[in-house]
């Protein structure tokens, strides 16, 4: 490997939608102004991949401010997989998404580096976020927000602030990047935007685990709802971003976290640890009881009662904080309608369909002194706060260990597709 030439190397390409990954040797350019190229070290599955890689795309015109909501993602719930829509700018923006390099948790070290940069050199240890965080415009220097406007966020098929791509395959065809990480392969480059300097000291499974999903869930809770000790909690969805809410949750020092859920096995039976790399098999069943749930609803059980009303009787005036992470626009307004008057905060973290609405009663609003909000990467800035959540857990606060369910090396990449569909894992690390 040289600094400044193309590499070859390995890369699991999504060719067809919702078809197996396919391992073949890509070629990965060096990094441009502005970019730096990473060595994988190991990489986890984050729902969005999957719906990503499920995704039969139809090109139409839409504003991308109103693409957001136009990302479809699958139900923690109910697994749904459902024709999604990307919305996009225009054809030529988007001429298509396939074949593409997925993956967006990851962890690193860095390769090489492109001109100006200084944040990084050749062997630090990064953590790429989908996030940008450019630090220089005012949503990045404001304590407020966590939403760069200079890299504003879209599921773009390009690398960060170029409409071009790093990857070709052996026959120079070009391969699509993908919320501005790409983490399936040996190497990929990124705009320093979307990467934050780590410890080193950090063992790489738990570290990789804050690229995505659990500082999502973590965040909303610590940042974005800002949970107070002593408080109540209901989280609609135990899926990984809900379990990732309540480990949070337990460490602001919420007393009662409500898991509402379908299933009564996100509660009481999880997923079962595996470790294939040593040949070995842990069975170790992570619960929602492990990620500090202290109570649980079954949506399916609640008769005639909407579940809003089931927590409302239960907590006596509501939850303090609700979070929903599904993507149901009904359950958004029930989370709603079972927060606290005066001070309830509902934070929506799942992605409905493109074009969905939310109702509320405008007397309920009026009265009742709640506030809604949605969170982005749990509220975090990436590049102050990761580092912060990394010393959490160093220091025994924070559990990252009990998210990883299973293991797998990176040629059995489609297992964890496979685990991850049928409910089975949290979070399956995927070694390069
Ligand atoms: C998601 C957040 C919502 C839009 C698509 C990407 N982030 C990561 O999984
Ligand atoms: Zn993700």
């Amino acid at each position: 490997v040289e600094a400044g030439k193309p590499i070859l190397c390995k890369a699991a390409v999504a060719r067809k939608p919702g078809e197996p990954l396919v391992i073949e040797e890509i070629i990965v350019a060096p990094p441009s102004h502005h970019e730096v190229r990473v060595r994988i070290i190991c990489t986890t599955l984050c729902h969005s991949d999957v719906t990503f890689w499920k995704m039969k795309v139809y090109i139409f015109s839409l504003s991308i401010s109103e693409s957001l909501s136009a990302c479809i993602t699958a139900s923690t719930l109910t697994v749904r997989f459902f024709l999604s829509v990307i919305a996009c700018n225009s054809l030529k923006d988007y001429p298509a998404v396939f074949p593409r390099i997925l993956g967006h948790e990851a962890i690193g070290v860095v390769e090489s580096v492109g001109e100006d940069v200084d944040e990084v050199v050749e062997g630090d240890v990064v953590i790429p976020v989908f996030l940008p965080d450019c630090g220089d415009c005012a949503d990045c220097k404001s304590k407020k927000s966590n939403l760069c406007s200079k890299f504003p966020f879209k599921p773009s098929p390009w690398i960060t602030g170029d409409k071009t791509s790093r990857f070709t395959d052996v026959k120079g065809e070009v391969l699509y990047h993908f919320l501005n990480v790409s983490s399936f392969t040996e190497y990929t480059v990124l705009n320093t935007a979307n990467i934050v300097k780590i410890d080193p000291s950090i063992p790489p499974s738990k570290a990789c685990l804050l690229s995505c999903g659990v500082s999502t869930g973590v965040g909303a809770a610590w940042k974005t709802a800002n949970v107070e000790a002593g408080s109540t909690v209901a989280i609609f969805g135990l899926g990984s971003i809900g379990l990732a809410v309540a480990e949070g949750a337990r460490i602001c020092g919420a007393t009662k976290i409500i898991g509402v859920d379908v299933n009564q096995e996100k509660y009481e039976l999880g997923g079962v640890y595996c470790n294939d790399l040593c040949l070995m098999l842990y069975f170790h069943f992570q619960t929602g009881k492990n990620f500090g749930i202290t109570d649980f609803v079954n949506v399916g059980e609640c008769g005639d009662k909407p579940v809003s009303q089931v927590i409302n009787e239960m907590t006596g005036d509501g939850a303090d904080f609700c979070f929903e992470c599904v993507g149901l626009a009904s359950l958004m307004e029930q989370a709603y309608a079972c927060c606290r008057k005066g001070w309830g905060k509902t934070i929506i973290l799942g992605v409905e369909k493109p074009g969905s609405q939310v109702t509320f009663p405008c007397s309920d609003v009026l009265v009742g002194g709640k506030t809604l909000i949605g969170a982005l990467f749990g509220g975090l800035k990436a590049k102050s706060d990761i580092p912060i959540l990394l010393k959490r857990y160093m220091d025994k606060e924070l559990e990252l260990d009990k998210f990883v369910t299973h293991e797998v090396s990176f040629e059995d990449i489609n297992k964890a597709f496979d685990l991850l569909l049928e409910g089975k894992s949290i979070r399956c690390v995927i070694w390069m």
